[in-house]
């Protein structure tokens, strides 16, 4: 990894690794995960689970899938070592706990692409002034276009409260206000970044950095992973 891309990292909090798995790996997990979901009917016009789980609210129905399917081997194909040593180097120590990989997968067709109502989080407490608590990992198993449902993260924003960055109160006001997001985030030096692309890219993210799952808009599963890797602090 260039130090170029450990700055960057540091300065907007995530770090796109293009190509990073072999296509070929990859597409064979796509193809089991293929293979589970049209067993399960959940394939667009697979009647009985699409049908289930469209009456769920837009984002369980992500976690409803994703707890559905099962791929052996998903972990070690995915969080290989290459891809702890990047976390290594990014965090200038090696983690002290990794999760296992976990599936995200949306249902085809949610409706259309918005930025509203969206369910901006991160996944654990840890201010910007601490070191950094650890890196999270997003997989692309499949190509996802823009508005197929990846994963959206604000760059930037594991920095509020610090010097000339804006304050946590202030991220928060403008999330809450409906309008154009983007424009709004403009002023704080805050951007969207949709974690789309290729499959067997890679998003590496600072775990305090607030992301959200978007609507996938299009007719194909969005099929990612992620892996929370910790550093002890
Ligand atoms: O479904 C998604 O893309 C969101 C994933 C997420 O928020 C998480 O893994 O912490």
């Amino acid at each position: 990894m260039k130090s170029s891309q450990t700055d960057f990292f540091i300065d907007k909090g995530y770090l796109r690794l293009e190509g990073f798995h072999p296509k070929k790996q990859v597409a064979g997990i796509r193809q089991k995960l293929l293979d589970e979901l049209k067993r399960l009917k959940a394939l667009p016009g697979g009647k009985s689970l699409s049908g289930s789980l469209q009456r769920l609210p837009l984002f369980q129905q992500i976690g409803k899938l994703s707890a559905l399917v099962k791929v052996p081997g998903l972990h070690a194909a995915l969080a290989t070592p290459d891809l702890i040593e990047c976390v290594t180097r990014l965090g200038g120590r090696a983690p002290s706990a990794i999760q296992d990989t976990q599936l995200l997968l949306s249902p085809p067709n949610q409706g259309a692409a918005t930025l509203e109502g969206l369910n901006w989080h991160v996944d654990i407490a840890a201010g910007p002034q601490d070191p950094l608590p650890g890196v999270q990992a997003f997989f692309l198993i499949d190509d996802v276009t823009p508005s197929g449902g990846a994963t959206l993260a604000l760059a930037g924003s594991h920095r509020v409260d610090t010097l000339g960055r804006p304050s946590a109160s202030r991220l928060r006001e403008v999330l809450k206000t409906p309008g154009d997001l983007e424009r709004s985030l403009q002023p704080l030096g805050i951007d969207i970044v949709e974690m789309s692309g290729r499959a067997g890219d890679v998003f590496l993210i600072d775990l305090r950095l607030l992301h959200a799952p978007s609507v996938n808009a299009t007719k194909n599963v969005r099929m990612m992973a992620t892996v929370r890797c910790f550093l002890n602090t």
